[in-house]
């Protein structure tokens, strides 16, 4: 692929130092190849979802311009995952950095390795809540992320710090 193209991503983190690796995991993505333009979030402590009884999430969005295909896309975000120490684990259970591509303008995808737009988005308040900050207008799903945001209860999602939490 030559011309850049909008992504989304979501990441999570709720065990070990949550903050300094999700700043390390916005970095490393920042400083792959193929990746141009990047934008981040503030950062939000959000409840589990799915399974109830783990610790709390820090979760952010990440907006970037890129050259990379959608399975590029893929390897670059599973290689950041490996390189931060994530192990295979249990479905929807705790996690040092889960890297997840919500959305890349104009891809459908649905094949075992990569379904787009992801298939929760528009459900979890913990994906939608950072979204909104960076990405309002962005249609998914037939409706902007500023509408689904509004769809779903937010009460267990808090902003901690504001984008510039990146910078510290
Ligand atoms: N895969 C398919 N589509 C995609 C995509 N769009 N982006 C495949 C990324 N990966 C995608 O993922 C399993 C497989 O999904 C990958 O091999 C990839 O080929 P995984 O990360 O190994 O497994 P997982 O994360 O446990 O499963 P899953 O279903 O991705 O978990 P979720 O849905 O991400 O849930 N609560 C809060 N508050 N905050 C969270 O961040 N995260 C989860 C994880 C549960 N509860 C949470 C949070
Ligand atoms: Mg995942």
């Amino acid at each position: 692929m030559t011309e850049a193209r909008a992504a989304y991503l979501s990441l999570g983190s709720n065990l070990g130092s949550r903050e300094e690796t999700l700043r390390k995991a916005v970095r490393q993505l920042a400083a792959a190849d193929g990746i141009k333009t990047l934008s981040v979030s503030s950062l939000y402590e959000t409840e589990p979802w799915g399974k109830k009884d783990q610790p709390s999430f820090l979760n952010i969005a990440v907006s970037l311009q890129t050259t990379l295909t959608p399975e590029e896309l893929l390897a670059l975000a599973q290689a950041v995952e490996t390189e931060l120490g994530r192990v295979r684990h249990e479905r929807w259970g705790p996690r040092t950095i889960d890297v997840d591509i919500l959305h890349i303008e104009g891809v459908e995808r649905k094949t075992p390795t990569l379904t787009l737009p992801h298939p929760y988005m528009t459900e979890r308040a913990f994906v939608l809540v950072p979204l909104a900050d960076i990405a309002p207008d962005l249609v998914v799903m037939g409706r902007t992320v500023e509408k689904w945001e509004k769809s779903v209860d937010d009460g267990s999602v808090i902003r901690v710090a504001g984008p510039e939490w990146i910078e510290s």
